[in-house]
């Protein structure tokens, strides 16, 4: 069976994520859709020059792991601009969720939205990424807060998967807000969630992990736990959102019940981090959110480190807090604003994005046996990709195998 092959490039290999792992002057081998060989090109096996193979010369150029975007609302009706211009009147985020708006007005221009409007919308904030090298990227629900709002949502997510060429995963984020329809009373809507929401969209096979939102503007630790206890029943994975505004402790409860990731967690005290490092859990930083809402609270990225916690990070797209829509300045963000380094950066949308959803055993890493999912870069040194704001030298994108059409088939040569 013939191989793609590609030649003369510098991989970025990622396979850990303390360095770059580059081999200048390699070769890599494709078949059935995954990596069968890397290595320096005078390395390479004899019998992967037969001529009948695809050989693509990479002029010396960068080539990575696809990237990963491990934490995105990118599915969503109407916008929040005009809760941007009150923040800058001076409303903060959490007044303004109080007063009604913030997540619920999303959730109303979600409800009033068929599935079709959401789909084309969300397809061009996907197309956006996707031109970046994103070849993985995470969806959540969180913006129907009903069960078919919230199916609604997760079955657009599904179709972007059918019709694009990048792999999904679904998160079920029901417990996101309190809806109006319960009034103050989160309790009963948390019942709801666990005993109602949660099985229906599981049912209709939409659900590949389940996050919420522990925060005083949302749910406790407590009723977090109740969701968490629902989900890990049903076998699936969790995630939550955590300290972001506040510390409620919510980040180390996840991480105790093994969850994939604590995201956000600005307020996470330096010593959890071990509890993450012992419970294998990523941080995933989001700067987006961080910027948006001018936010001073660092995340303990020392303690992190110290710890080796996989510290992820991502672009949180959505309407409120991070209307980010480029993983690239998003990695130049976790440098300049979190002081990661560029390699940390590039392993936050590579090795470690993969294991905040638990895909690491699969993509994230250029590694044999892992799927043929990368990008070539028009640029000859792996650091110039945090460090430039907003360029985009992505040249040519393969995911599963396949040249990705978009982002051009690269000329053979
Ligand atoms: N934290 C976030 O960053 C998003 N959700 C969450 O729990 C923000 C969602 C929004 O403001 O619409
Ligand atoms: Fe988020």
């Amino acid at each position: 069976m013939p191989y793609r092959l590609l030649t003369n490039a510098t991989l970025a290999t990622m396979q850990d994520s303390t360095s770059y792992g580059l081999i200048p002057s390699a070769s890599l081998v494709v078949e059935s859709g995954n990596i069968a060989w890397l290595g320096p090109d005078q390395q390479l096996p004899g019998r992967f020059k037969i001529s009948d193979n695809e050989s693509i010369n990479c002029q010396g150029q960068l080539v990575t792991p696809g990237l990963i975007d491990c934490h995105t609302h990118l599915v969503y009706g109407g916008n929040r601009a005009v809760e941007f211009e009150m923040r800058l009147e001076g409303a903060s985020y959490q007044q303004i969720a109080r007063a009604g708006g913030g997540i619920n007005s999303t959730v109303r221009h979600t409800r009033d939205a068929n599935e079709q409007e959401l789909f084309d919308k969300a397809a061009d904030r996907l197309h956006g990424l996707m031109t970046e090298g994103v070849t993985t990227v995470e969806i959540k629900s969180g913006y129907g807060l009903d069960i078919e709002n919230e199916i609604k949502m997760l079955k657009v997510a599904q179709k972007l998967a059918d019709q694009n060429p990048i792999r999904v995963k679904k998160t079920f984020l029901g417990a996101h807000a309190l809806p109006p329809e319960f009034k103050a009373d989160k309790d009963r809507y948390i019942d709801y969630v666990c005993d109602q929401m949660l099985p229906a969209v599981v049912e209709a096979g939409l659900v590949d992990a389940v996050d919420g939102f522990c925060e005083g503007i949302a749910f406790s630790v407590e009723q977090m736990e109740k969701v968490f206890d629902k989900a890990q029943a049903l076998n699936l994975p969790i995630k939550l959102h955590a300290e972001q505004l506040s510390h409620l402790g919510g980040a180390a409860m996840a991480a105790m019940r093994g969850a994939l990731s604590v995201d956000h967690v600005e307020y996470l005290k330096s010593q959890e981090a071990r509890i993450l490092a012992d419970n294998n859990t990523a941080a995933v930083l989001l700067p987006g959110a961080f910027y948006t809402l001018r936010e001073t609270q660092l995340p303990p990225v020392q303690a992190l480190r110290r710890n080796n916690v996989p510290i992820a990070i991502a672009t949180d797209l959505n309407p409120g807090s991070s209307p980010l829509h480029s993983l690239l300045l998003t990695m130049n963000m976790a440098c300049t604003l979190f002081s990661l380094t560029p390699v940390e950066a590039l392993a936050g949308v590579t090795i470690n994005a993969a294991k905040a959803l638990g895909l690491d055993h699969q993509i994230g890493s250029l590694e044999v046996g892992k799927s043929a999912d990368l990008v070539i870069w028009g640029v000859d040194h792996p650091a110039v990709l945090s460090y430039e704001i907003g360029s985009n030298h992505c040249k040519s994108v393969m995911i599963k195998g396949q040249w990705r059409e978009n982002n051009h088939q690269p000329i053979l040569n």
